[in-house]
This record gives C-alpha cells, structure tokens and sequence, in this order.
C-alpha cells in the first residue's frame, strides 16, 4: 500500500481519450502544459495498454515524470522506470478458440482487416476484430462501426458468460481487453490511500474505468473517502479541467 506524500492529493489519469486521442501521440501544446502542471503532484496512471505504447502516446518525459504506472489494467506496475509487480495471466486455448470464432462472425468486412488480432500483454489480453495494425482511417471508420452495432460490448457480454472466471471491458477505439475476473482498473485502488481525483473517459458500465468510478462512489459513501472524479469527452476537456486546478 502506498501514501504519496502526506495526504496531499492523488491525481489518476486514464491515457488513451483522457490524455491523448486513442493509441495517438499526445498534442505537443498539452504535453507542455502537463508537463508543467504534473511537476509539484503525485500524478499517477492507469492504462490498459502497455509501456510501450504508453510511452511512444505521452513521450518518455512524462511517462517517466509519474510517481507510478499502472499499465495492463494495473497488471503490470511501473516505478522509477521498474517493472515492481505483475500478474501472470496466460491465453488458454478455450479463450483463442473464441476469440478466432469472434473474427470468422464478426459483420466487420474481412478486406478490411489488418494483422495483430490477439495481444498478449502482461497480465491481459487485447482482442481487436479489425487488427491493432490498422492504420487510422480504418480505426476511425470501425469506431463508428461498433458505436451503432456494438460488436465489442456483445464480445464482452459473450466472454463473460462463457468465462464467469474472466472479465472483459471496452477500452479506447478498436479493442477489448480480457483479464482475470476482479484483476481490472479497480485494483490499484488498493494501492493508493489517501484523497484522490480521477480522470476517465470510459466510465460507464462495460467501459474500462467503470472499476474504479464504482469502487471510489463505494468508498466515498461508506468510508467517506475523499474523492472527485471527472467524466471526461477528450484531452481538451481534461486540459481544461485542468486549467482550474
Ligand atoms: O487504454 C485504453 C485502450 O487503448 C487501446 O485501445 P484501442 O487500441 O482499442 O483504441 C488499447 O491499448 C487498449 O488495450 C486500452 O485499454
């Protein structure tokens, strides 16, 4: 369990649609300002990506700048540039074998279709009908795609009731992320103690930072804890949240 300095306030942030546009490098004029405001703060961040792409979204200096980084959904946790903790979760068969029958059925067209369907990260799972090595135009067109047939949320539901053991959560653009049941987003709450503000973008139910809007509503309500979170559309909503810090 760790405490950031003495009670002084927590930041969390989501990356992907919170700091930057999905899996894009952060605006150049943001990053100057985080930069800047990050300096004096426990700034912490909690992505289901990895470090890599993580870093190559917010640049070296501010990946660096975190007191921690909580990458995989909290499945693999950076400090100082160490991996300090990590969760073993490996693809068992049964769960390829669906994730295959997902891109034989999906109504997405095969011709537009890229490699890179099944992720393994560290401790989760990213499943992407489309391929993770589309370019941009076709991540953009499968987003509005799966905003009106909602291909990934039926996915999740499919894996879930398939697997009760694992949880499956909509992430940024074009993907899904598979892990453990309980092992999601929440889980480093247990780690933070201490006032907290946190920043999301998919906080709704079935989206990856729904754990902890849920966990920190139940902690503020039965232990009072002291939190804010913010809802946020895109990095400039954050920017300008930010603003007023
Ligand atoms: O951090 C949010 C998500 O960012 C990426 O999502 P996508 O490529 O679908 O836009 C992925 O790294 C995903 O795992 C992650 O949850």
């Amino acid at each position: 369990m760790i405490k950031f300095r003495d009670y002084t306030m927590i930041y969390l942030f989501d990356i992907d649609g919170t700091l930057t546009p999905s899996r894009l490098r952060i605006d150049p004029e943001f990053e100057q300002f985080f930069l800047q405001w990050m300096k004096d703060k426990d700034v912490i961040f909690v992505t289901g990506s990895d470090k890599e792409k993580t870093i190559e979204q917010v640049g070296e200096k501010i990946w660096t700048s975190a007191s921690r980084i909580y990458q995989s959904c909290g499945n693999a946790v950076y400090q100082g540039n160490q991996l300090i903790h990590k969760n073993q979760f490996d693809l068992d068969p049964e769960l390829k074998r669906l994730l295959n029958t997902f891109l034989a059925t999906s109504d997405w067209p095969k011709e537009d279709r890229y490699d890179n369907h099944i992720e393994e990260r560290i401790g989760l799972i990213n499943y992407s009908t489309i391929g993770r090595s589309c370019p941009q135009r076709a991540r953009e067109a499968y987003a509005v795609w799966d905003k009106e047939f909602e291909e990934r949320k039926m996915f999740c539901k499919i894996i879930e009731d398939t697997f009760p053991a694992l949880e499956a959560t909509v992430g940024g653009q074009i993907s899904i992320d598979i892990y453990p049941k309980g092992q999601n987003k929440g889980q480093v709450l247990n780690d933070l103690i201490g006032p907290i503000t946190f920043f999301g973008d998919k906080c709704e139910p079935g989206g990856n930072d729904y754990p902890i809007v849920y966990e920190l509503e139940r902690q503020f309500e039965e232990n009072n804890r002291q939190c804010v979170v913010h809802r946020v559309k895109d990095y400039k909503d954050t920017w300008n949240i930010l603003k007023t810090y």
